[in-house]
């Protein structure tokens, strides 16, 4: 099985220059000038186009069970759509229930995902604490490869994680070589808006952006953070939507923490306007959280992103369809929270970023594919074109054109957030473990050809008071 990709630009988040790169068995044999194309290699033309790594997507939820129902969007239609857009790899999240034991929980999620047609990775949630929990973390640090943690600080009777949770599980995870993420909500507020705005008689997902307010998402950032520099381990703070957030993830980097921020294509470029929709169908079908922000934000964001305080883009990829949002047609707080855009997030970012002058294609390649592999372990096999790496890679066609629309995406939900936008920059190919999986519209994408990828700890590092005691700081004191 050999592939060759011939006559493009190849962009790494470092550098470009034209070069033709030859894969086979999956992986990326040659990068160099007029390689020689053996007989029965399959040849891609990439003149005029950018030969990149294909991008990853840190933050899906395929198959999710979530608000009492579960994602439409699975493992195998999730990562196909994925390709179609350049996206050649998902990390995504196991979420125990508390008290559910985290190792049956990703043993399930992990059979989910075997039907997956792209690379998948797993961010494994702590929701609880008990002894098990501390020892489940390490066999999953230690024997299957996972090395982040999340931590949902938002909803309140079900997965949030109060202030005990995130110490002990930052702790641990710090003594593993993991990094522990956040989901940044203050979980209580949010709760206690969500019923005055229901007592006040507003059940619709008007509601929704006023039950969560930028400085909710502030305040459980800024918490995190303290936590974080404390116990002096890193933090990776998700889908970061509101100049609030923004700030504390620059003010801790200031300060020298090792905090990492990620934004989403749909908060980078929808606001908060849409829960005014006189359409319930076309309201709730935004309803995710954090929820869109208002247009401040937006601007804020993107600042972020050129800045290098906020390094990946992800997409939160969490599908309902519209039968299923109309289980809070009385109380938007029923309403599932989440929303598409696996399939697009590359091309609205090319479109918005590069297009615009905002961000360089080298830039581009870090912040769609590059940092993420980087933050989580899994750089140079991922996120680099070169020798040696897998042969994960996107040819993307700068001047090709489409509308984005429900009625031609290939994800599997009624409803796309970027409906009708103007894009200008595609994937032309996708070429996943040495496989073309797409071709100028044709997905070729097949049902459990992804495999699970292991991502190795990082070198431990010590508890922040232990820098005290290393430092000979005398802590006993005498007193009379
Ligand atoms: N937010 C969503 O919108 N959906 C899934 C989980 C989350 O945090
Ligand atoms: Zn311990
Ligand atoms: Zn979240
Ligand atoms: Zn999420």
């Amino acid at each position: 099985m050999s592939l060759i990709i011939k006559g493009g630009t190849v962009v790494n988040a470092d550098r470009s220059f034209r070069a033709d790169v030859y894969c086979e068995d999956g992986v990326i044999k040659a990068v160099g000038t007029d390689l020689d194309t053996p007989g029965d290699a399959e040849v891609i033309d990439a003149g005029g186009q950018y030969v990149m790594p294909g991008g990853i997507d840190p933050h899906t939820h395929m198959q999710l069970p979530f608000m009492g129902t579960v994602a439409s969007e699975d493992f195998e239609t999730g990562t196909a759509a994925a390709m179609a857009g350049g996206t050649t790899m998902i990390i995504d999240f196991v979420i125990p229930d508390p008290e559910e034991n985290l190792m049956a929980a990703y043993r399930k999620w992990r059979g989910w995902a075997e039907k997956a047609c792209a690379d998948y990775a797993f961010h494994v949630a702590v929701t609880w604490w008990d002894d098990s929990v501390h020892a489940d973390m390490g066999t999953l640090v230690r024997e299957e490869g996972v090395n982040s943690f999340k931590h949902f600080m938002a909803y309140k009777g079900a997965i949030m994680a109060e202030d005990e949770v995130l110490y002990n599980s930052f702790t641990r995870a710090l003594e593993l070589g993991a990094i522990p993420t956040v989901h940044a909500e203050n979980g209580e507020l949010v709760w206690q808006l969500q019923r005055k705005l229901l007592e006040m008689g507003i059940t619709g997902p008007e509601a929704h952006p006023l039950s969560r307010p930028p400085e909710a998402e502030g305040e459980a950032a800024n918490r995190a953070i303290r936590l974080a520099q404390v116990i002096g381990c890193p933090l990776y703070i998700v889908h970061v939507s509101c100049r609030q957030a923004l700030e504390e993830i620059a003010r801790a980097q200031a300060e020298g923490s090792r905090v990492f921020g990620e934004v989403l294509a749909g908060h980078l470029l929808i606001d908060e306007s849409v829960y005014r929709h006189p359409d319930f169908d076309v309201a709730a079908a935004h309803v995710m959280s954090p929820p869109f922000r208002a247009k401040e934000h937006q601007a804020a964001l993107w600042k972020g992103l050129q800045s290098g305080t906020l390094q990946t883009t992800g997409t939160d990829h969490c599908c309902f369809c519209a039968p299923q949002k109309a289980m809070g047609k009385d109380d938007f707080s029923l309403i599932p929270n989440g929303t598409g855009g696996v399939e697009d997030r590359m091309s609205v970012l090319w479109t918005h970023g590069v297009t615009t002058g905002r961000l360089t294609v080298e830039e581009f390649v870090a912040v769609t594919s590059t940092n993420a592999a980087k933050i989580f372990n899994i750089y140079p096999r991922k996120g680099w074109v070169g020798e040696g790496a897998d042969a994960d890679i996107t040819v993307w066609d700068p001047a090709a054109t489409k509308t984005i629309s429900v009625k031609t995406h290939h994800q599997k939900v009624d409803y796309n957030i970027f409906e009708g936008m103007e894009i200008t920059g595609l994937a032309s190919h996708t070429v996943a473990n040495g496989k073309l999986t797409w071709a100028n519209g044709d997905l070729r994408a097949v049902r459990g050809a992804g495999s699970y990828v292991k991502r190795p700890a990082f070198q431990p590092v010590f508890h922040a008071l232990e820098k005290i005691a290393r430092a000979n700081v005398p802590t006993a004191v005498a007193r009379s």
